[in-house]
């Protein structure tokens, strides 16, 4: 891995893209998850790379939707294996949710070498890797399409980072609830999921974490109460005009 040092005024951005690549280098990542990679940090960079208060809302919404839930699934991904697998396990722990491997790029050896990651960072059980429990996703071509029916196909709530459109229609129309990280507000994802966190899933996956500890105690009336007063399209409306106003406050200074 390259030293970069501390000092550099774009050390998190270049530590956040070193995760990648030896995520990349140690068969985790595919090479087009590099090419996401770039273009997330482009919609970062738009955000003024930290957490906004639209996300924050996102954030709390998304963890009263997932203690709400009764089977809770988080769907991981080469990148998500790369960039936060221990905060995974971490949420999958404090929710009581399953973690369940499902690709876009169908490699089984790249599946072998996230269920070891997942494993060498504490959970025992990962589902989405067992031939015998194989289920299919209707609607949907790519190889998103097989879940697991102990896992997604069973869950009323599917937490699904840095995700394509496809399979968040294909969840919606299936009945599931969808929560995704995405940093870019436009994206079919973002547009067609119940929750979108628009933020980089880096900073944000701590921030739900903490969330879903802080309000784990409220009852279900509350928190049935946060997930109705959040609406997805306005919030990512609001979303639009916060980079806009930041755009717009970048440009003074030009
Ligand atoms: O490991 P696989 O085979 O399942 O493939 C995973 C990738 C991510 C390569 C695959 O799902 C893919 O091609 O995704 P897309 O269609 O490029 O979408 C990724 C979305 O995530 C884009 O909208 C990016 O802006 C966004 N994104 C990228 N990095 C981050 C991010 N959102 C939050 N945090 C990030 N770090």
């Amino acid at each position: 891995m390259t030293l970069i040092p501390k000092s550099h005024p774009r050390a998190k951005s270049l530590l956040i893209r070193e995760k990648l690549v030896s995520g990349f280098e140690n068969g985790l990542v595919a090479k087009e998850g590099l090419l996401a990679q770039g273009r997330g940090e482009a919609f970062d960079y738009l955000l003024g790379e930290k957490t906004g208060r639209t996300a924050r809302k996102a954030i709390k919404a998304a963890a009263a939707q997932i203690l709400l839930a009764d089977f809770p699934v988080i769907s991981v991904n080469g990148n998500i294996a790369a960039l936060c697998p221990r905060e995974i396990v971490t949420l999958a722990k404090t929710v009581n949710a399953k973690i369940e491997v499902n690709l876009f790029y169908t490699d089984e050896k790249r599946k072998q070498n996230i269920v070891k990651t997942l494993k060498k960072n504490g959970t025992k059980e990962i589902l989405g890797v067992n031939n015998s429990s194989k289920a299919t996703l209707r609607g949907i071509d790519s190889a998103r399409r097989i879940i697991d029916k102990n896992g997604i196909l069973s869950a009323d709530v599917v937490v699904v980072p840095l995700e394509d459109g496809d399979r968040t229609m294909a969840l919606r129309k299936a009945g599931k609830i969808v929560i995704t990280f995405d940093l870019n507000p436009f994206s079919r994802t973002s547009q067609t999921a119940n929750i979108t966190i628009v933020d980089n899933v880096i900073r944000a996956i701590d921030l739900l974490i903490d969330s879903c500890k802080k309000i784990s105690k409220k009852n279900r009336s509350a928190l049935q109460k946060i997930v109705k007063d959040f609406d997805n399209k306005r919030n990512l409306s609001e979303n639009i005009i916060e980079i806009k106003n930041n755009l717009s406050r970048r440009a003074q200074f030009a």
